[in-house]
């Protein structure tokens, strides 16, 4: 419940956005406020919180059936979420206010949406694309060649022991193992990537967790976060993460003389989208799809992709032209910023080229099976403590061991001084 001057607020005066942690640039959400109001005539205020893990978000809403106006899932939550009709159809009807979004998502992304199987609804009726971006290998060239990072085995080389931070998203990691496993099978046309993404047999499972746990031995750390912060220290090498990080983190090192790259593995890799929606419990719908529009505008998307290191789905002239650097070299974009974009000079990292979006695959939901591939994750993780954890706990264990003895030595000395003390008086 909001309060404002003692009174019950007026639940349209403010916006619930719950989206992933470093995804915007922040001053952008007082300046959504004045142009609502400015469009609107009307006030409102932000209350902007952030989650780094889609499941944590997705829990809130459906079962703690959580207030959020406005969220920002992936693409397979996205999917659930229209299974589960979580969701509420957007309005695009804004009045003399431009509508940002039908102007400039790309056609790449709408026909990606339209491949969400949303129970007979059209995930483009219900979600706007914000940032996509693919999973792959972000490395230190240093220490790994480039050969040694194009396969997804990097994670499960010994060379880097103690090295590698994966991204702590079992579905995302599942998805790039399941591809690298039946690597065989994709050459020689007996599974497509499109059809792994919908295996979740207990084999499967099971394959991709003798995997993970050969890999575990080898793992510094799983991260939701601060696997970018460890590869620009250089304390990682290696980082199974997704591409905005891979940027973030390039850039970053650049600036202190580390050089990091970032691959999309040669035996195929995902292609994740996170996009707006708008939940069945929200209780401010008006301004969600004005905070919706507001995000698709130019600027604002030139700003949150310039913090951010994440790209947007705005397939905008002014977007592209934005991030065209004289200095790379021209790529095919076609796919994503129309046919006249077969040569510009962009980064890779940031808009893969043709070529390599073909190796790409979309992931789906899991229904029933998520709590298989959620108990597995478990499994693999559980009592994954690396050296230096369990040398701090033991030296935990010690000193509270040591204190617990001191305690009872001081107890038994002043028991016995008292116990000498009423034998005297007894006396
Ligand atoms: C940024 C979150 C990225 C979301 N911290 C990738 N789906």
């Amino acid at each position: 419940m909001f309060l404002a001057g003692g009174c019950k607020s007026d639940r349209s005066t403010v916006l619930k956005v719950y989206n992933w942690s470093d995804y915007i640039d922040e001053s952008a959400i007082p300046e959504f406020e004045q142009w609502y109001q400015e469009q609107t005539g009307e006030k409102v205020k932000v209350i902007y919180q952030t989650f780094d893990i889609n499941e944590t978000m997705l829990s809130k809403i459906e079962r703690g059936k959580e207030d959020f106006d406005v969220v920002c899932p992936s693409d397979y939550i996205i999917e659930r979420m229209l299974q589960n009709d979580l969701l509420l159809p957007l309005n695009r009807d804004f009045g003399d206010t431009p509508n940002y979004i039908d102007e400039n998502l790309s056609p790449y992304v709408r026909a990606q949406f339209d491949k969400i199987d949303g129970a007979g609804k059209n995930a483009n009726d219900y979600a706007v694309g914000f940032m996509w971006g693919t999973t792959g290998i972000l490395y230190n060239a240093k220490y790994v060649t480039d050969e040694e990072a194009s396969t997804w085995d990097v994670i499960c080389n010994e060379k880097f022991r103690d090295r590698i931070f994966i991204k702590d998203s079992p579905r995302d990691v599942y998805s790039q193992i399941i591809l690298y496993l039946h690597q065989k099978d994709i050459e020689e046309g007996r599974v497509t990537a499109d059809q792994l993404m919908r295996y979740t047999s207990d084999e499967d499972i099971a394959a991709v967790e003798t995997y993970m746990k050969r890999v575990k031995e080898l793992v510094a750390g799983w991260e939701a976060d601060f696997g970018k912060d460890q590869m620009t220290q250089e304390l990682g090498w290696v980082n199974l993460t997704w591409s905005g990080d891979g940027v973030w983190a390039i850039e970053e090192a650049k600036e202190v003389g580390v050089d990091l790259r970032y691959v999309c593995p040669k035996e195929g890799f995902t292609v994740w989208f996170d996009g707006w929606v708008i939940p069945k419990y929200a209780k401010n719908i008006k301004a969600a799809n004005y905070w919706i529009n507001f995000m698709s505008r130019p600027d604002i998307v030139i700003r949150n992709v310039d913090v951010t290191g994440y790209v947007s789905v705005s397939g905008a002239p002014e977007v592209m032209e934005a991030f065209v650097d004289e200095d790379l070299d021209p790529i095919d974009v076609s796919y994503f910023f129309g046919p006249s974009a077969t040569s510009v000079r962009l980064d890779p990292v940031l808009y893969p080229d043709k070529e390599t979006i073909a190796r790409s695959t979309m992931e789906h939901d899991w229904g029933s099976h998520t709590a298989d591939l959620v108990s597995m994750w478990s499994r693999v993780k559980g009592n994954s403590m690396n050296i230096s954890t369990i040398l701090v706990l033991a030296v935990l264990v010690i000193a509270i061991i040591l204190l617990i003895l001191s305690r009872m030595r001081k107890s038994s000395r002043r028991s016995n001084k008292y116990s000498g003390k009423n034998a005297r008086r007894r006396r």
